[in-house]
């Protein structure tokens, strides 16, 4: 039985939507391992809410997102900062665990793991972002060998300086998305709506397919959204907003297939295992961690990077796949239990 700290990500409160799939990561995780018998802890900001899980909330001001840096701004704190305090919390209670794991992308936390007697395991959860950030992952993968764990080995080659990392993969709990085999006739975009993540592409692709887009997400860059609604104002899409896990599955098992349109290296894709387990086809770049889970012409179709004309021939042409495919695949690849099993193997692994 391990004894697991697990320490959020700073960007705000878990429940909320602003910490992405590090949210629904770190929660499948605490589920998983309590229910195999371990007990886990967890340290995240303020009006943090998982269901059935309690979570220590610390006050603080919440650290801004990483994407909002380019590769060599200063790491900055705020004053009264939130991941200071969690750290500061874990620092004082760390003799009670065998392992803390880290489930920010933050320069802090990589910082202080010399500093701390308790092993820590850090979850990074997105590909390259900053010079100094990448500085102390180099460092901690140097002294702390396999306590860095990725996504898919599409995110670790952001890092190229990265030796000794654990690659985990991901999983959720399937049982909680219903298969579905009598989609609607309208497509699905699924993420936080910020730049990095492509949306207008998505918009474009339905445009000149001439098929209806339904969007489902956390409005996190208002700007980029006010400026989406007036370029793309002739365009037949509908905003849906952001839901939970179990109504999201409800409203999006009926798409015909979702459009995965990201800028950057995403480092997984948790929505497109998500929408496969509805037995979704997924249509998405071949582009970072997405490149890894969606099988081309099984469970959906991989497009040339930033080409419309490839997404809208793959919607053209997405009766090809077979929906009850796409669950199988998750069934099978990405459960709780493949992920438990890769994560209770890290931990112990790292266990002195
Ligand atoms: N930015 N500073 C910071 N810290 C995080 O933990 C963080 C972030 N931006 C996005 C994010 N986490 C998650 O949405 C992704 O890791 C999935």
């Amino acid at each position: 039985m391990l004894r697991l700290l697990f320490l959020s990500t700073p960007v705000g409160p878990l429940g909320s939507g602003i910490g992405g799939g590090v949210e629904l990561t770190l929660y499948n995780l605490a589920k998983e391992m309590n229910k195999r018998g371990h007990q886990v802890k967890i340290i995240a900001p303020q009006q943090s809410s998982l269901p059935y899980i309690t979570c220590q909330e610390i006050p603080g001001i919440w650290q801004e997102m990483i994407q909002s840096s380019k590769r060599d701004t200063p790491i900055i704190f705020p004053r009264n900062s939130v991941l200071a305090n969690m750290w500061n919390s874990a620092k004082k209670v760390e003799d009670n665990y065998d392992l803390i794991v880290n489930f920010a992308f933050d320069w802090l936390p990589l910082y202080l793991t010399p500093f701390f007697k308790c092993t820590i395991a850090h979850l990074i959860s997105m590909g390259s972002m900053t010079e100094a950030i990448d500085d102390m992952i180099r460092q901690v993968d140097i002294s702390f060998p396999y306590t860095i764990g990725v996504h898919t080995q599409e995110q670790a080659k952001t890092f190229p300086f990265l030796k000794n990392f654990y690659i985990l993969g991901n999983g959720i709990d399937v049982p909680l998305y219903k298969f579905c085999d009598n989609p609607s006739n309208s497509f699905s975009w699924i993420g936080r709506i910020s730049p990095e993540k492509g949306l207008e592409d998505a918009i474009l692709a339905a445009k000149t397919a001439n098929v209806k887009l339904k969007i489902f997400g956390k409005i996190q860059d208002i700007d980029y959204w006010n400026n989406i609604q007036t370029k793309y104002s002739d365009v037949d899409f509908q905003y849906e907003g952001f839901f939970d896990t179990s109504k999201l599955q409800e409203k999006i098992r009926v798409s015909k297939a979702i459009l995965v349109t990201p800028k950057w290296i995403e480092a997984f894709g948790n929505i497109i295992i998500e929408s496969l387990a509805c037995g979704v086809p997924v249509i998405a770049y071949k582009r970072g961690g997405p490149a890894g889970l969606v099988k081309n012409e099984e469970t959906g179709f991989l497009v040339t990077p930033d080409n419309i004309s490839e997404l809208v021939h793959a919607i053209k042409n997405i009766e090809k796949i077979d929906r009850k495919k796409c669950r199988d695949y998750v069934e099978i690849n990405y459960s709780l239990k493949v992920l438990g099993d890769r994560f209770e193997e890290w931990m112990l692994m790292l266990k002195k």
